[in-house]
């Protein structure tokens, strides 16, 4: 009896050794909703609306519905360019803050339905609808809670209206992956006539939570936007730029759209509560809008490039805004730099060096989280080390001397975010260098470093919440010194 015993405690034994679990999730995770939204990476913002006639860049809400008229309005061309450039979605301002609507909505006499444009029969958001799908591009809508031209706005009636506009955006124009809700809110208008200066209260008026819940019920893939989430925050800047530390957790309950927080939402809470990561939302010219005297001031492919190590490089979506002009047309400069900045891009990323090479690391979990995991081209499979190493290493053998001067690195997210300090050292002399030294990971940094000549490259984990879970690694030599 007793040997059974025995013999029944070591098969457990060997049970409980021969699988080693993975690590557990430390902190808050992201929804599957906002695990998809991280793979966009980058995609346009379109702002289009009365201001494109009246050169503006926030109407009053006084346009007349005639002011609407571009003669060669394509979707189609909006789509084909986005795709050409590398982007993998589209946000359309359905209604800037003049209320404006590009769809006939049924709850306004403000929309296209009464502009000369295809005789009022038109619905923009149809068009990009049918155009995005041809493309296979997901599709977005920005519905500015500010709305200037309805006589609702501040009192509780404008909620309701509000709601409905929502409703018809999320229920007739097929997968939305995103609502932007705009931080903008109150001030002078024309509410219907009155012309006058209307204040809401930001934090209480707009009875958010009830809001969400539609976009929850209707769409729920949708991530949504604010300057505080709940899915997506604000980075607290319109330049394009990503804080170098960035988290991917808010402590979302002490803000609300419109505050004044744009200082944390650059880095977010580094034990915040909710995983509510950054997008940098930025314009590809000065203005928001299309202004002609703005054709010249477009930004160059370099510039591009540069806001995309700042953004995507740094742990945040890109959301670049390419307005379309009064044709209703993105302007050829615009799609020149669009294009030529792939290009650029391209150039950088050729080949990855590190792919396949051999990974040996410090610690290792086990057999499922070996070093090799992290260039294996699959971002499913990670490394980890053992649970309490928060300080690890793993070394990538390049097999013979290689120059490199790009580093890219992910954390296996669905684990939560943990690293918040990293070195990256190459083996170059018979001696290990520093080339670059970082604080967050999470879904993506990218890192230039000046081109160095090596056999490996070591990547140190010196500060971590948990044991690191990196699930990939991809080294570059980008043109350049
Ligand atoms: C801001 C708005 O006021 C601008 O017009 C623009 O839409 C930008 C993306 O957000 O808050």
């Amino acid at each position: 009896m007793k040997k059974n015993l025995f013999l029944l405690i070591l098969f457990l034994l060997f049970l409980s050794c021969s699988e080693v679990k993975p690590p557990e999730p430390f902190g808050a995770v992201p929804s599957e909703r906002q695990l998809a939204w991280h793979e966009m990476e980058y995609y346009m913002f379109v702002h289009f609306t009365v201001n494109t006639f009246t050169d503006k860049e926030w109407g009053y809400g006084d346009e007349k519905e005639s002011v609407f008229n571009p003669s060669e309005l394509d979707c189609r061309q909006w789509a084909k360019a986005a795709s050409d450039a590398g982007m993998k979605g589209i946000i359309i301002t359905a209604k800037h803050h003049d209320g404006f609507c590009l769809w006939p909505s049924g709850f306004t006499e403000h929309s296209v339905k009464n502009s000369p444009w295809k005789n009022g029969e038109g619905d923009v958001l149809k068009e990009l609808r049918q155009a995005c799908d041809e493309y296979g591009l997901k599709m977005g809508v920005y519905l500015s809670p500010w709305d200037r031209n309805s006589s609702f706005y501040g009192t509780p009636e404008y909620l309701t209206y509000y709601r409905n506009q929502l409703k018809e955006l999320l229920m007739n124009y097929g997968e939305i992956f995103e609502v932007w809700f705009d931080g903008a809110n109150g001030g002078d208008g024309f509410y219907g006539g009155a012309n006058e200066t209307r204040k809401i209260d930001n934090r209480t008026y707009y009875d958010w939570p009830n809001t969400h819940q539609i976009v929850r019920d209707l769409q729920p893939g949708a991530v949504m936007f604010s300057d505080a989430g709940p899915d997506v925050r604000w980075v607290g800047n319109e330049q394009g730029m990503g804080s170098p530390a960035n988290w991917c957790l808010l402590n979302k309950d002490e803000m609300y759209p419109g505050g004044d927080f744009a200082k944390i939402l650059g880095e977010g809470h580094e034990n915040g509560t909710y995983w509510v990561p950054a997008e940098v939302d930025v314009s590809i010219r000065p203005g928001w809008f299309w202004h002609e005297n703005q054709d010249s001031l477009v930004r160059t492919p370099e510039n591009l490039l540069e806001l995309y190590y700042s953004s995507v490089g740094r742990n945040s979506n890109l959301l670049l805004n390419v307005p379309p002009d009064k044709r209703g047309l993105l302007n050829e400069r615009d799609i020149q730099s669009l294009i030529a900045f792939r290009e650029l891009r391209e150039k950088e990323f050729t080949v990855d060096i590190a792919k396949g090479k051999r990974v040996t690391a410090s610690s290792v979990r086990g057999k499922d989280f070996t070093p090799m995991n992290v260039n294996d081209g699959d971002t499913e499979t990670y490394w980890s080390a053992k649970d309490n190493n928060t300080n690890a290493d793993f070394i990538i053998d390049l097999g013979e001397e290689t120059e490199v001067n790009r580093i890219l690195l992910q954390e296996y997210i669905r684990l939560g975010q943990r690293v918040h300090g990293f070195k990256v050292e190459a083996y170059t002399g018979g001696k290990w260098e520093q080339v670059i030294e970082g604080t967050t990971v999470g879904y993506k940094v990218i890192r230039r470093f000046p081109t160095v000549k090596t056999s490996a490259i070591k990547v140190i984990i010196s500060k971590s919440k948990a044991c690191p879970v990196i699930s990939n690694v991809e080294l570059f030599r980008a043109p350049g010194e």
